[in-house]
């Protein structure tokens, strides 16, 4: 299976993340945003990253992807039960939605727009996102943490798991930190430190740290 995306993207991420958990082989075709790659211009319709190739078929989208090869695979990271479920493809919602979507005005401007596309980024966008939407989420997030050595639904690490601690690697590259939420600061630091994330995380400080020179 072909997952076209950049482990840059907390979509992307999350995707790799899943299949590393899952057991599911993958090569990453590694591409950049709005890429002309034929392969992925023919999987994802609206040329947004993550998409996949697996046997022939393809589709477009982080949730979308991994329901797939949930379905396909059967690893059990999200549960089947109608509540878990329910639970599970909300978590992956906020993460997605809310906790990327407050940071990716700070996510692009300090990082995308001036290391990868050298172009100016609105910093005042960025510095809003950090002093607002960000701790908001952040707020809240902490108070729904896990206890201890938990997950976030319960005994075992699911799909919730993965798609919370995928944002909050481009939290860090984008210069925030935890220091305020220390209950989600060791959940990051645990789910980060699982092989899933911890050589893409890796790679991502090591390419950041080239290109800043
Ligand atoms: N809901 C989609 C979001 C995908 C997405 O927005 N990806 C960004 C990169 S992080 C992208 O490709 N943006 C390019 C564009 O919007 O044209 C998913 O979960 O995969």
């Amino acid at each position: 299976m072909k997952i076209y995306g950049s482990s840059f993207s907390p979509y992307a991420r999350k995707v790799i993340a899943y299949c590393i958990e899952a057991g599911i082989d993958h090569e990453l075709v590694s591409i950049g945003l709005g890429s002309p790659d034929p392969g992925f211009q023919a999987a994802s319709p609206l040329g947004k990253m993550p998409a996949m190739e697996d046997d022939g078929f393809t589709l477009a989208d982080s949730s979308a992807i991994i329901h797939y090869l949930e379905a396909r695979h059967r690893p059990g990271l999200i549960p089947q039960d109608p509540q878990g479920l329910g639970k599970a493809v909300w978590w992956d919602e906020v993460a997605d939605a809310e906790l990327f979507g407050a940071l990716q005005p700070a996510f692009f401007n300090r990082i995308v727009l001036p290391l990868f596309q050298r172009r100016e980024g609105d910093m005042a966008a960025a510095d809003r996102a950090m002093a607002g939407p960000v701790p908001k989420i952040l707020d809240w997030l902490e108070a729904h943490m896990p206890e201890g050595d938990g997950w976030l639904l319960g005994e075992r690490l699911t799909l919730a798991d993965i798609a919370i601690a995928s944002p909050l690697v481009n939290l860090r590259h984008a210069g925030g930190t935890l220091d305020a939420h220390p209950r989600i600061a060791a959940f990051a630091e645990r789910l980060h430190a699982r092989p899933c994330f911890a050589s893409s995380i890796a790679w991502e400080e090591r390419a950041l740290a080239k290109i800043r020179g």
